[in-house]
């Protein structure tokens, strides 16, 4: 005989643990020394303030920032990594922006490329509009969530001190993978890179010799 499936009560989620915090990192710097790991990775970043840090970071042409639009980053990523399948790729992004394509992940999943990581810098708000509060501060869990789109390597990160650990995880651990960073929310010094888009993709597709200089 089979099994009933089990069902879920309202007073199991209305207990379900909350997500927050602790959110004590440091987003500049912890980019920043992740980034040293990258080697020939390539990084797209989603709008607004991982883009800031990427290039505050030091800018170069394997950077693909974005600019305007929210939910688009782990797509272009992972985009990216299916045609460029011998390059290390990373999608960096806010929790904001990651909530709005969140449909993106179960694509990765489906489409698993082996050299694809995915980190949200989650600070649990909107910072850039006004610090709004975002859904992985309730009880939306960002790891559980990829894990049930189907990526089985995720990984939490809340001390400052772990950025090799995840460095090596998302440049080496075989993809895909998904990590969330906790972070502060801080009112860092804008940090803005070119802005045109066509400009930004010329140089991009330029490093990986898809373009004539
Ligand atoms: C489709 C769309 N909706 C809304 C906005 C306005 N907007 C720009 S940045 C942002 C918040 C981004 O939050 P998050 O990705 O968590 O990054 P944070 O700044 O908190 O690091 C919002 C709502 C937008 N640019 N695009």
């Amino acid at each position: 005989m089979t099994k009933a499936p089990e069902k879920t009560t309202r007073s199991q989620v209305k207990d379900a643990p909350k997500n927050a915090g602790p959110n004590q990192i440091d987003r500049r710097s912890f980019v920043k020394d992740l980034l040293q790991h990258r080697g020939s990775g390539l990084v797209v970043t989603g709008l607004g303030s991982p883009t800031w840090d990427l290039f505050a970071s030091g800018d170069q042409p394997e950077n693909l920032y974005s600019w305007g639009g929210m939910g688009l980053s782990v797509s272009t990523a992972l985009g990216i990594a299916l045609a460029q399948p011998d390059r290390r790729v990373l999608a960096l992004t806010g929790d904001g922006e990651m909530m709005m394509g969140i449909g993106s992940l179960g694509v990765v999943a489906d489409q698993a490329p082996g050299n694809l990581g995915i980190l949200v810098l989650d600070n649990e708000r909107f910072a850039e509009t006004g610090r709004q509060k975002g859904l992985s501060s309730g009880r939306a869990d960002l790891c559980a969530i990829a894990r049930g789109f189907g990526i089985a390597e995720t990984m939490l990160v809340t001390e400052q001190g772990k950025s090799a650990d995840l460095a090596k995880f998302l440049f080496t651990t075989k993809g895909p993978v998904f990590a969330v960073a906790k972070i502060a929310v801080t009112e860092d010094p804008w940090k803005l890179p070119e802005k045109d888009g066509a400009a930004i993709s010329l140089r991009f597709r330029q490093a990986l010799g898809l373009e004539p200089r």
